[in-house]
């Protein structure tokens, strides 16, 4: 049965979800080798949306040897600084000229507000490409000044660094912001001269796809970026490959492990962006208007399926009370519904699996003796709908304290003094973000020192950019990306000695 696309603005839309959709993999549309096609739905109503092909093993091997070609023969590793930003900077361009379109297919797919899927994910993924097309022509090596080189001969030396790619690279990645993940991940690789597979997540492969569609619009040659729709086994096999030089991947902690013990083969370079449990601190002296509404922020964005989300929110005994009545009562001024419905605050969760899981923390915390200060329920019976939930009375060991929910809930904690909060906030098997929200400037430079996270944000939540670095300490990941470090991941460094 078909999806009814009565209520989509975008024709293009419409015209691509009748369309069959297809992988790409060496420039050419194709099925899954096998035949199989799987299913994406739409949350909001979880009817199916699409069926996409099922790549398997085999439809990963014959992307890996494509790009592996394109890499090998040598022309995309070679070619010129200023062509290679025509191409990123058209791609970017091409997102735009589309915004609509994927705006209102990611919120399709997704299930999250159009409004914030046309200017957050599709503006930044625009905005990553054309971050990265400045950069072809800004890759640099260095003169070095050897200090004691142990040559055979005697002689003068010249001695420099050059910048390569890394090869081929394998990126895996994950539901919740599907086409700024592809475009962090496709971006600096292309930036670099590396070639790709990508493997979009099952429940989520249409933006990658209509991305797909306008990267070889763009001109990006046969075999450079290879798009591969399918689960886990797909992943499990790219990460695995042989002839896989580097894997990116984005997604749960307990993956991430297995991507590590898959990549063990052939020691290909890993990159590694995963879960985290981030603390919000609010000060007795804090702005207490935009520290709720940037609480609020900080874990509903998204509806909580957000890997920086704040879901650890630590208050100040002295305005804890007044803190939790405020937080209490705008959160259940939030409006649930549709991503399609541009009222709809908090729109539902990815997929029936998601609704469960955050479901089981939801009662786990009541089992384990929280309260609910505001929601704890599913919302409606169509649909993967939760109730924004802020829980008060936890302990710290509690499941809803020290896991990674991926939902709208959140734990209010009151804390006493610095010293103690800095604790309790980096009590923690993560290290992805966190916040502070105070006045007193000392304050905020000290403690953002002192919190382990990869970033830390003052008096503000989510504030991410394709210029800052992002990415774990501990258990939250290997490597930054975005900025310069996603440079680093996507190249390698190699010096040349030259005897005078
Ligand atoms: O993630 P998975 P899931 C967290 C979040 C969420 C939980 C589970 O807590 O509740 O993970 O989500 C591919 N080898 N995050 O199960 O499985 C998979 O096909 C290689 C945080 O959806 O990690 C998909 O493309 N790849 C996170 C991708 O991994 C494998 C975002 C991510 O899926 C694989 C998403 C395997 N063995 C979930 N198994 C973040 N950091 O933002 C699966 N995959």
């Amino acid at each position: 049965d078909h999806y009814s696309t009565k209520s989509i603005s975008s024709a293009r839309v419409k015209e691509f979800l009748a369309s069959p959709q297809q992988m790409l993999v060496n420039g050419e549309w194709v099925d899954a080798k096998s035949g199989k096609t799987f299913a994406t739905y739409d949350p909001a109503s979880g009817e199916v949306l699409a069926k996409v092909p099922q790549g398997e093993a085999e439809d990963i091997d014959a992307a890996v040897t494509a790009a592996r070609a394109a890499f090998n023969e040598g022309s995309w590793v070679r070619m010129r600084p200023n062509l290679r930003e025509d191409l990123l900077w058209r791609i970017s361009q091409l997102i735009l000229e589309r915004a609509d379109d994927f705006a209102e297919l990611e919120s399709l797919d997704n299930g999250k507000p159009v409004g914030i899927a046309g200017a957050f994910d599709v503006r930044s993924a625009a905005d990553c490409f054309r971050y990265y097309a400045g950069w072809p022509s800004k890759l640099q090596g260095a003169t070095n000044n050897p200090s004691m080189l142990l040559a055979p001969q005697e002689a003068e030396f010249h001695s420099y660094t050059r910048r390569e790619p890394v090869g081929v690279c394998a990126q895996i990645i994950p539901w919740n912001f599907p086409l700024l993940m592809a475009a962090w991940k496709v971006a600096p690789a292309l930036a670099t001269g590396n070639t790709v597979v990508l493997k979009p997540a099952e429940q989520t492969p249409l933006t990658a796809l209509l991305l797909g569609r306008i990267l070889v619009e763009a001109g990006v040659p046969a075999g450079v970026v290879n798009i591969v729709t399918g689960f886990g086994d797909a992943g499990a096999a790219l990460s695995g490959h042989p002839n896989v030089d580097k894997v990116a991947f984005t997604g749960s902690t307990e993956v991430g492990k297995k991507i590590v013990g898959a990549a063990q083969g052939n020691l290909k370079k890993v990159s590694l962006e995963l879960g985290g449990k981030s603390p919000n601190i609010v000060f007795a002296d804090a702005d207490i208007p935009s520290a709720v509404a940037g609480t609020i922020q900080g874990f509903t964005l998204n509806s909580g399926q957000a890997c920086e989300a704040g879901t650890r929110v630590y208050v100040h005994k002295d305005i804890y009370d007044e803190f939790n009545a405020a937080l209490a009562e705008q959160v259940r001024a939030l409006t649930i519904g549709p991503g399609n419905d541009p009222d709809s605050d908090i729109t539902p969760l990815v997929s029936e699996e998601q609704l469960e899981r955050v479901m089981g923390y939801l009662d786990a915390g009541k089992r384990e003796g929280a309260r609910p200060l505001v929601g704890g329920n599913r919302w409606g019976d169509s649909g993967y709908f939760v109730e924004p939930t802020v829980f008060v009375d936890t302990t710290p060991n509690m499941s809803i304290v020290r896991q990674e929910i991926f939902g709208p809930v959140a734990v209010s904690i009151p804390f006493s003094d610095e010293e103690e909060v800095i604790e309790a906030a980096n009590d923690t098997e993560y290290g992805l973000a966190a916040a502070l929200w105070t006045r007193d400037l000392s304050r905020a430079h000290r403690v953002a020192g002192r919190l382990n996270a990869g970033s830390v944000w003052v008096n503000t939540y989510h504030a991410l950019d394709t210029a800052l670095p992002f990415g774990g300490y501990h258990q939250s990941g290997w490597g930054r990306e975005l900025g310069p470090e996603s440079i680093d991941l996507y190249t390698q460094v190699k010096s040349v000695t030259i005897a005078l």
